[in-house]
């Protein structure tokens, strides 16, 4: 049985993993979590308690940082500012959260000691053409786009010196974007579902041709999981599960899935410095490590994901309205 400290474990693959976790191990896990907006701890809800330890408090804390290190074996980082509408709005907290905060855990990671995996995104390689036959590398370079993306790109490189320059057992993923329960209804997928299921047309940036990796949570937590067992130290592990589909695509699908003619939507102001297409190139961890996606169906995921949504509109019901809100003052 190992110990597991889960930062940001009660936002959406954060809690997913945490669920993996307890179901596929015999770990110990202690989430620390500052509960913003973004985090939810009934998304922890019904886990046994005898293996699941919470701590409201912020990564950039270093005393009570210093405090849960000590206990712990093993540290998955996934605690950050995530949203890049926020980040063009507001970037201070991003600073905040995902460097300060990442520095602080490589800083108590050092003093004690402990294998340390950081969370990070494919978004911190900048974006691909449409009609490029590329996909993003472990060797891809660095060129974000936004203030949420470039403190992510911030933090990795952050971990990268701390390893090399202190000998900090750490590794790193980039993972494509997520999707399933749990997920915040201000981000794509949710914010559309949960439209639908509130007679609100959803919203398409632009034109809606810009291209998503779409990767199932749950397979994220096996990766992860797996870089934490079988990883090489220093080394950077790209996540993805070839899941590339345009906004209209998966609007319409959503609209389809839930019985609503296939073109009951709006198109609306698109996002600053809109990143056009995301594509993982996830050789390297299915060679080197052996991993494997077990959500190959994009289609059937998505069903699946409709039906939690629809399933546990307590747990969305009291963030909707200040989305909406949010997003109608700014044309979206
Ligand atoms: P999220 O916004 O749903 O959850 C973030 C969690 O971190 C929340 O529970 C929040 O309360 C917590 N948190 C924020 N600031 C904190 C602080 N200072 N101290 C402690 N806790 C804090 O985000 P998510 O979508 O679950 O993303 C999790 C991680 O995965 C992030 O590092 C993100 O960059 C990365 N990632 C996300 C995706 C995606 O598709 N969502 C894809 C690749 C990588
Ligand atoms: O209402 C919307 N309409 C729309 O067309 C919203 C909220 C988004 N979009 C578009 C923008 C993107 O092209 O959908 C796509 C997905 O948007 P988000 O869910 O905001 O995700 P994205 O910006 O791609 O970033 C996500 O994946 C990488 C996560 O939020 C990041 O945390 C992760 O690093």
């Amino acid at each position: 049985m190992a110990r597991l400290l889960v930062t940001g474990g009660a936002g959406f693959i954060g809690s997913n993993f945490v669920h993996h976790v307890i179901e596929n191990t015999d770990d110990h896990v202690t989430v620390l979590d500052k509960l913003t907006y973004a985090g939810n701890r009934a998304s922890l809800a019904g886990l046994p308690e005898d293996r699941l330890t919470f701590v409201q408090g912020d990564i950039a804390d270093a005393a009570l940082v210093d405090e849960l290190f000590a206990g712990v074996d093993s540290v998955v980082h996934y605690a950050a500012e995530s949203h890049n509408d926020n980040s063009l709005h507001d970037p201070r907290p991003f600073l905040d959260t995902n460097i300060i905060g990442t520095y602080t855990l490589l800083e108590a990671a050092r003093k004690h000691d402990r294998r340390l995996h950081h969370i990070s995104t494919d978004e911190v390689y900048g974006d691909l053409e449409l009609d490029d036959p590329a996909k993003f590398t472990e060797s891809t370079p660095y060129n974000p786009s936004s203030p949420y993306s470039s403190t992510k790109a911030g933090s990795d490189l952050l971990v990268r010196a701390w390893v090399r320059s202190f000998g900090v057992r750490a590794t790193i993923s980039n993972c494509s974007n997520n999707y399933g329960p749990y997920q915040h209804v201000e981000k794509f997928i949710p914010r559309q579902i949960t439209n639908v299921l509130r007679g609100i047309r959803p919203k398409l940036y632009g034109k809606g041709e810009n291209v998503r990796d779409w990767i199932h949570a749950d397979d994220h937590s096996s990766a992860v999981l797996t870089i934490l067992d079988r990883g090489s130290i220093g080394e950077t592990y790209l996540i993805g599960a070839d899941g590339e589909k345009d906004n209209k695509t998966v609007v319409e699908l959503i609209l389809q899935l839930m019985g609503e003619p296939a073109d009951a939507y709006d198109h609306v102001t698109d996002r600053a410095g809109h990143d056009l297409r995301y594509a993982i190139d996830s050789t390297r961890l299915r060679t080197e490590l052996g991993w494997e996606p077990r959500f190959r169906d994009f289609e059937a995921g998505l069903a699946a994901t409709i039906d939690w949504y629809r399933s546990n509109e307590d747990w969305w019901a009291p963030a909707k309205d200040g989305v909406e809100a949010f997003y109608a003052s700014k044309g979206q």
